[in-house]
């Protein structure tokens, strides 16, 4: 067995810090693994999830050769000249008779793996490329939106030390999204001072800890939100010192009108909850000396979801929960994710674009049409949107319509299976990695995890993949390489200066530098996907040369960036790579005009409509609110496919409350049939978990195909994807209208 070697978790987006010993046939499984306490940002944080994660690394599904689809749908293994000349030459016909624009990426990284979409960025440029989409465009893009036209960019929260937290449609027992969530959420349950409030309709792993859990109707955040903002101005909780200092001329007096106007008690009733318990949290968050809040899934996969999120920042502005310990920060990022600029629409279907990212719920009409617009081919990479996306049905027909689909990917995913070509990628402990969810203050921190051991044969990093389709398509060449070899050649300061005089400048060679550097930069191997970081850093460094310079890295923006860089190759474990001061958040506003706008009014008309709305009766054919991808013990997305991963909850049970169980006539462990408008399905059920009534759950991530076998339910095989936000376009994933009825024997 090896020495303890360290690298990271990549099942969420906290890429804990870990351990591993390798063992096993030439060493390369992961046999054993236990938290870093030397990364800065978990410091020996882990929890159960990755301790089996030689699932991921050593499995059925991995794939080891490229293959090309036959036209009788199986796949025949081709070597990579072949693979490469052809994806090539085929992106470059689309590109060429219909335009960049009908070539479309989807993907760039899960949760621990954002250095291929940097490489991307290259042959998108090659290509033309301009339309591309993720998951956080299903999830995240209606807070951007708002929190951009409100802060200037998206916030996060300072949970560790508040003294009041809130989590709104989040169950970070389970799901995490902040450092060492549960070691946090203990002390704050711990603490008699500190508050836990926990909005969910079910009694999660959360809730169970909370102070005050306010259980509200599935869906009926809107008016909960109302309501507590709407007492906090009746009662006077806002903080009128932190308003009058930041927000634009007129604006609170636009928004206090607005909230003055609300019914407290008619929205209280619409939510099932007490007035009582409502003023109760609307007191704790109003009186905070500090509060840290944080909305997720179960809002932003949701009717109303962006006013929610609008709400959402309205609360934590009129509280001046910005910009002090314990609230709310802008970190300094490596790379801007959470970035809501818009403006652009998508070609067919006109949805509004978000921080570059089409909206995912219309990406198959955006192929499923003779529009001369449409998207005719796609580049997946990291992604497995015939799975993750809305209606898988559709997305299956719909990437079944491309004239060429590329999958580049670990394993045989449900996209692969439909591509005309699969590219196999090295995994993440067999390059060097990092992920961009970089979200620590005052200290961020990141990440350049070591490649832990060779590629098996055959696989390649997309590093390597897209230098040589940039190289195929005939957009960079040798004599592209020779002068940065020659300056790296001499030194480092050399390498940096043509950089700066021959690369920046020139639009051409910019648009690959990713490549540029992976090709000329010299790196040890353990860490040579890593050139694409010295961009970034380079970058880092002229965009937020304080905040580097607090952290130790000093000088012009070259001198600065180059000794970020050699900070992060020389830090195993992590680094320090920026230190800001809570005075910042608020000096640095990225708003036109540096102020704080609370009055967006076509969300607030947006509010005054919802609020005048009639409460629509159920529809009997309906009578379950289905949620279709819930965060558990076991769950991942669908980074590791093997079932034998899961020790808990083995078939991935639908949960739902006693007395609905009992009224259907079925046990612990039976099964039921599961229908929606867009499917049906027989799932075995786990009575309780903390459900209401009325409400069930399936979890997020199973369903796929393994070994020729499919354990647990595909939750967008019951999902629709019209169902959708009419702001962002964000899937309505957690109210699926659904009816259940006893399995016929
Ligand atoms: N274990 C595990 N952790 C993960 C992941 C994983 O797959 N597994 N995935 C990661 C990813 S990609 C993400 S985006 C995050 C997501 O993290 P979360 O958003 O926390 O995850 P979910 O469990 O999908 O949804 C959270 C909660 O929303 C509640 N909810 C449902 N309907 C409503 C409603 O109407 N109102 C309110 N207020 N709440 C509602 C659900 O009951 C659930 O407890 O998790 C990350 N962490
Ligand atoms: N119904 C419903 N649908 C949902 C959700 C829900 O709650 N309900 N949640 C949504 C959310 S929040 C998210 S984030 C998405 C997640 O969905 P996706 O963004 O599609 O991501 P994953 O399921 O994580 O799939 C990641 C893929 O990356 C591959 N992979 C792993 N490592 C590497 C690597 O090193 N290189 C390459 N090239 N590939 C690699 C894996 O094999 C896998 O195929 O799902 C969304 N879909
Ligand atoms: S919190 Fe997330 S990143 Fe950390 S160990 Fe658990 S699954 Fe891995
Ligand atoms: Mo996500």
């Amino acid at each position: 067995m090896s020495e303890w070697t360290p690298t990271a978790c990549i099942l969420c987006e906290c890429n804990c810090g870990l351990e591993v010993q390798l063992g096993g046939l030439d060493n390369r499984h992961l046999v054993k693994l236990r938290g870093d306490k030397a990364h800065p940002g978990s410091r020996g944080y882990a929890c159960e999830k990755p301790h089996r994660l030689d699932h991921y690394q050593h499995n059925s599904d991995r794939l080891t050769r490229p293959l090309r689809r036959r036209a009788d749908g199986t796949f025949e293994e081709i070597d990579w000249d072949t693979a490469i000349r052809e994806v090539a030459a085929r992106l470059a016909a689309v590109r060429d008779t219909h335009g960049g624009d009908a070539i479309f990426y989807y993907g760039g990284g899960g949760q621990g793996n954002h250095l291929p979409g940097a490489y991307a960025t290259a042959t998108r440029r090659v290509l033309n490329s301009r339309y591309r989409s993720s998951a956080l465009a299903q999830e995240k893009t209606g807070e951007f939106w708002v929190s951009d036209r409100m802060m200037g960019s998206a916030s996060r929260a300072d949970f560790e030390h508040c003294d009041v937290a809130m989590f709104l449609g989040k169950n970070p027992w389970h799901s995490h999204s902040i450092p060492r969530a549960r070691v946090t959420l203990k002390d704050i349950a711990a603490d008699p001072a500190r508050t836990l409030i926990v909005v969910d309709p079910r009694r999660s792993e959360t809730a169970e800890m909370a102070d005050i859990h306010l259980a509200v109707k599935p869906g009926t955040d809107a008016w909960l939100l109302a309501a507590i903002l709407a007492i906090l101005v009746e009662d006077d909780l806002i903080d009128h010192a932190f308003l009058a200092a930041h927000v634009a001329a007129g604006e609170l007096d636009t928004v206090l009108g607005a909230l003055r106007g609300i019914s407290i008690a008619d929205c209280c009733a619409r939510t099932g909850l007490e007035e009582a318990l409502v003023r109760k949290a609307a007191h704790a968050m109003g009186k905070a000396r500090a509060l840290a809040t944080m909305e997720d899934l179960g809002v932003q996969m949701n009717h109303g979801s962006t006013l929610v999120s609008y709400l959402h920042r309205l609360l934590i502005l009129l509280t001046g929960s910005l910009g002090k310990p314990g609230t709310h920060f802008v970190p300094t990022t490596l790379v801007d994710i959470a970035n809501g600029a818009s403006g652009k629409q998508s070609p067919v279907a006109g949805a509004r674009i978000v921080g570059g990212l089409v909206p995912c719920n219309v990406i198959a009409e955006e192929i499923l049409t003779d529009h001369p617009k449409r998207y005719r081919a796609m580049l997946v990479e990291s992604a497995n949107p015939a799975h993750s996306l809305a209606d898988s049905k559709r997305m299956r027909e719909a990437l079944g319509a491309l004239d060429t689909l590329v999958v580049i990917d670990v394993a045989m995913s449900e996209t692969a299976r439909l591509a005309h070509y699969v590219l196999p990628a090295s995994s993440q402990f067999e390059k060097a990695e990092a992920t961009f969810f970089n979200f620590d203050f005052p200290h961020n921190v990141f990440h350049l995890r070591r490649r832990l051991m060779t590629p098996a044969d055959g696989p390649l990093p997309e590093a390597e993949i897209h230098a040589r389709l940039c190289e195929a398509l005939g957009a960079v060449t040798e004599a592209d390489y020779a002068p940065l070899r020659a300056a790296a050649a001499q030194s480092r300061t050399a390498y940096l200066q043509t950089l700066a005089m021959r690369v920046m400048p020139d639009p051409r060679l910019s648009g690959v530098a990713p490549v540029l550097l992976y090709r000329t930069l010299p790196l040890p191997d353990e860490l040579r996907e890593g050139a694409v970081v010295l961009g970034l850093a380079l970058k880092a460094a002229m965009g937020h040369g304080p905040a580097l310079a607090r952290a130790g890295f000093t000088g012009s923006p070259l001198e600065a960036g180059n000794a970020l860089f050699e900070a992060i190759l020389g830090s195993p474990s992590g680094v320090v790579f920026a230190v800001d001061e809570w005075g910042d958040v608020l000096r640095r506003l990225k708003t036109a005009d540096r102020k704080l706008h609370l009055a967006l009014p076509d969300l607030l008309d947006e509010l005054a409509r919802t609020l005048a709305s009639a409460e629509s009766p159920r529809d009997p054919a309906w009578p379950f609110v289905l949620t279709a991808g819930e965060r558990r013990s076991f769950t991942a997305n669908t980074v590791i496919r093997d079932p034998a991963w899961r020790k808990k909850d083995a078939a991935g049970a639908l949960r739902i409350h006693p007395e609905d169980a009992a009224a259907l006539g079925v046990a612990d462990g039976e099964a039921l049939r599961l229908v929606t408008r867009r499917g049906a399905i027989v799932v075995p059920i786990e009575i309780g978990g903390g459900m209401p009534r009325g409400f069930i759950s399936l979890p997020n991530g199973l369903g796929v195909t393994y070994e020729d076998g499919t354990v647990g339910v595909a939750a967008n095989e019951l999902t629709a994807s019209e169902d959708r936000d009419p702001f962002v376009g964000t899937p309505w994933h957690k109210p699926v209208p659904a009816r259940l009825a006893r399995v016929q024997a």
